[in-house]
């Protein structure tokens, strides 16, 4: 698969928290660093995004007493699911790992920092309403296509390519730069979706930088 200039190379979430020892570790997390470090040159338009809490934010299950992380909440924008405290403002979990290295990223993305609602998709909250600003960022660079790598594959790389098909824009997704959560069978709900929006999902080894 060629790589466009109008091609973007978006990379979710690789933050200390999601990767071994964190607080919401990705089984195999860290994996995906060489593989994004690999790809990443060969985008002319790499971005970041960075989850990014306040602490006591409405999505760790310690806001809600009683509640225990991974259980279910119906929240004013539907149903939640409960974290570990992750991703806080300023601490360590919420820096990108260290061996991720991509000082040519042109944007930092970050999400989930309104006290009230959470944001899996780097293009609306989990409302699927109010707008991070991605997609008129996008469209005002004219970046047309979206490649995803990164974590978690089954929410905020896959919510973010679902909003990307439904905004109209064509979304690949790099298999092998990514790890998910799995809980409950959301990766199996999440591929099924995919298929059905027209997600396309590749190996990383059939990225070819265009001549
Ligand atoms: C994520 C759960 C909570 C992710 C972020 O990056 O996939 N998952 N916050
Ligand atoms: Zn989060």
């Amino acid at each position: 698969m060629r790589i466009l200039a109008s091609d973007a190379l978006i990379v979710i979430d690789v933050q200390n928290d999601f990767c071994l020892g964190g607080a919401l570790a990705v089984a195999d997390g860290d994996a995906v660093i060489p593989v994004i470090q690999r790809i990443a040159p060969l985008f002319e338009h790499v971005l970041l995004t960075q989850d990014w809490h306040t602490a006591g934010h409405s999505s760790f299950a310690s806001a809600h007493p009683g509640r225990k992380p991974f259980e279910q909440v119906e929240m004013s924008y539907g149903v939640q699911t409960l974290w570990p405290d992750h991703c806080v403002q300023g601490s360590r979990g919420a820096e990108f790992h260290a061996d991720l290295k991509l000082p040519q990223a042109e944007l930092v993305l970050r999400k989930g920092f309104r006290p009230e609602i959470d944001s899996y998709s780097a293009f609306f909250e989990n409302d699927r309403a109010t707008a991070t600003g991605l997609a008129t960022y996008l469209r005002e660079r004219e970046l047309s296509r979206v490649f995803l790598a990164g974590l978690a594959y089954d929410y905020c790389v896959g919510f973010s390519a679902l909003d990307a098909r439904r905004l109209g824009l064509p979304v690949v997704i790099v298999r092998d730069a990514c790890r998910g959560i799995d809980l409950n069978g959301s990766a199996a709900r999440m591929e099924a979706e995919f298929a059905s929006a027209g997600v396309e999902i590749i190996d990383s080894s059939e990225l070819t930088r265009d001549a």
